[in-house]
């Protein structure tokens, strides 16, 4: 039988395999990382003491912080650019765009491997690539030259057939696919996408498709290299880097999904999760009062391109606020160039910065109760900064089109404007890209403050239920982000005051005035992004084990990576039980003792895994 592209790509970088616990080891190509996970990832970097990165290519993207109110966020990235150009990798300042648009454009090759300390990495994969999001230390680890262990994954053979009809996008694909397969529907699993209609879709429209299946939980998503792949490297003007790359022919899946695009209506995820999926036709007539166009997922040049056919001689409503944020300065140059920005301007669109911005919170909260639609990839409770905002996410051209019409409004039949053509020249915004020169000194602001040092928990655990929650519990509600909170990722002791804090106000000081606690959570804890802050902080705040029925993929590597035992084990505990926690390699045994409830389970942890939480975490190993 022959292979899948998944595998090609894996196999050629392998370099063990684990049989017994189903595990691999890959050598890691490519990094990248952002400035709110970048800051921890290069402190623990710097804690290896070598003296430059042995990546083939490492980049340093500025994009989570940008506003700058106060010093903190400023400082973060004095120490980013000095630490890149000082171990050799390369440096995006801010305002060159967010982290995987840029990275697509520029950096991402067709079979290689990526790790990037931020969940939506996989947006790379758009070019045919293998590219992983994950916590910073194992990015941190893949710099130094180090393999990135995975779960073999399971891989899903997503079929396209036919073609997307007008107004109909790449975006509803991904979010036709989380209403069949939900948020964690692609745990430990990769989604490679084939059939005769890949090749009516470009990169940026596979790239949104990879982007998003992040929000499945997915290891990874890929597409292959094709003449699409090489159309779009070329415009980059980078076609050395083709490769043609496919599954062979006789390959087998380990699950099948067929999607006929020919059928494929626009769609939305609704309030509060990207797999609340809804036909747009369900919801029209919902009233809107914000829309905003950008992100990771949906900031290409096409999309704009798309925005502005339908926006070109129209208003946006009275009561509705339009937000576009370019996702790179190619993209704003191109909008510039050819009159897209004026059309959008022309049309009563406020112009964001090419960053995450209202995407992560740093700006554009909603009104109080507000409907706000955003092209985004993650509508999680209180990620917008307002708690009673209900979030729709959305393909550009529903966006666009009820931007007009102040409601909810289906695109279908809407078509692309001939006159922006898609063969345009594409520049190479190289002014805010800096190469390094191995030179400068790493300069350290005030906030900038060391890793805390944790001990190992230990094989007898006397704790209390610090918290206990649902199913689908995100790392935005375990460590929530937003302007307030972001400044902190540098600081543990500080950002620490607000683990839970959206959902429960008094966590951080009951775990302060209580010692050992232990959460508990039903399915797929720790789902979302990849910010090791969400193991970090509770670490920090005396968290010695979280028990759960399942767990997000790379949420539970940052738990052992700093020390917390995940058990997967459904149990019945309320505020404040007391819990007692015996384990060794083979086996948990979890006691209720407020309940006089006892719970045995097999550790079904690797060696690996226990070696880590035995010393107290990674860091703890060098
Ligand atoms: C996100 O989209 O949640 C983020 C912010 O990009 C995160 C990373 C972070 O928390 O810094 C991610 O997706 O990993
Ligand atoms: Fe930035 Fe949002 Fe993408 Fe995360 S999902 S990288 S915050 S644009």
């Amino acid at each position: 039988m022959g292979k899948t592209l998944t595998y090609k790509i894996l196999d050629e970088h392998k370099v063990s395999e684990d049989l017994e616990n189903n595990t691999m080891s890959i050598i890691i190509d490519q990094t990248l990382t952002q400035d709110a996970t970048g800051t921890m990832a290069y402190l623990e970097f710097l804690s290896f003491g070598i003296d430059k990165v042995r990546t083939k290519l490492s980049v340093s993207y500025v994009d989570h912080n940008t506003l700058q109110n106060g010093f903190m966020n400023a400082d973060d990235h004095k120490f980013l650019q000095t630490v890149a150009d000082k171990y050799g990798i390369i440096y995006s300042k801010a305002g060159n765009g967010i982290c995987h648009q840029v990275n697509l454009e520029r950096f991402a090759v067709p079979g290689r491997t990526i790790l990037g300390s931020d969940s939506h990495t996989p947006t790379s994969s758009g070019v045919g690539a293998i590219a992983i999001g994950a916590g910073g230390l194992d990015v941190a680890c893949a710099m130094a030259g180090k393999p990135f262990t995975i779960v073999k994954p399971k891989v899903v053979g997503v079929k396209l057939i036919g073609t997307l009809r007008d107004g109909v996008s790449a975006k509803d694909i991904i979010i036709h696919l989380l209403g069949i397969l939900t948020v964690k529907g692609g745990v430990n699993k990769v989604i490679e996408y084939y059939g005769e209609g890949v090749k009516t879709l470009g990169v940026p429209e596979r790239a949104t498709i990879c982007n998003m299946g992040a929000e499945l939980g997915a290891t990874s998503s890929v597409f292959p290299s094709d003449e699409r792949t090489y159309e779009f490297l070329k415009l980059q003007k980078r076609e050395s880097d083709f490769i043609p790359l496919s599954r062979d022919e006789d390959s087998e899946y380990d699950e099948n999904i067929t999607i006929d695009l020919n059928t494929l209506k626009p769609c939305a995820s609704c309030p509060n999760s990207p797999d609340n999926v809804k036909n747009v036709d369900e919801l029209k007539d919902i009233k809107v009062d914000q829309v905003l166009i950008g992100s990771c997922t949906n900031s290409s040049y096409y999309d704009f391109v798309k925005v502005a056919s339908i926006l070109k001689g129209k208003k946006i409503h009275k009561d509705v606020s339009l937000g576009i944020a370019p996702g790179s300065q190619q993209v704003l140059q191109m909008i510039t160039k050819n009159g897209i920005l004026d059309i959008l301007l022309s049309a009563g669109a406020r112009i964001l910065e090419s960053a995450c911005g209202p995407c992560i919170g740093m700006g554009q909260s909603p009104a109080t109760d507000a409907v706000s639609l955003r092209t985004f990839n993650r509508n999680f409770y209180g990620r917008s900064g307002t708690n009673s905002a209900k979030v729709y996410l959305v393909s550009p051209e529903v966006a666009a089109l009820s931007a007009i019409n102040g409601y909810i409004s289906n695109p279908l039949g809407c078509k692309v404007d001939d006159e922006f053509s898609l063969n345009v020249d594409y520049p190479k915004c190289d002014s805010l890209l800096y190469m390094p020169t191995f030179e400068s000194e790493v300069i350290m602001g005030p906030n900038i403050k060391p890793i805390p040092h944790f001990s190992p928990i230990g094989n007898h655990i006397e704790a209390k239920t610090m918290i206990s929650l649902e199913d689908n519990i995100t790392t935005d509600h375990i460590m929530p982000a937003g302007a307030k909170v972001l400044p902190y990722r540098s600081n543990i002791e500080k950002i620490s005051e607000f683990v839970f804090s959206n959902i429960d106000a008094d966590f951080s000081n009951r775990c302060l005035s209580n010692g050992n606690g232990v959460i508990v959570a039903k399915q797929n804890y720790g789902q979302g992004s990849s910010r090791e802050h969400a193991a970090i902080a509770p670490r920090y705040l005396g968290i010695k084990a979280v028990i759960a029925q399942s767990f997000a993929r790379i949420h539970k590597k940052n738990l052992i990576n700093f020390g917390i035992l995940p058990i997967e084990l459904a149990i019945d505990a309320d505020l404040l039980d007391e819990i007692t926690i015996d384990w060794n390699e083979k086996e948990i045994k979890v006691i209720n003792v407020t309940k006089n409830k006892t719970y045995v389970t097999e550790n079904n942890l690797t060696e690996q895994d226990l070696f880590l939480i035995n010393k107290g975490g990674l860091l703890n190993t060098f």
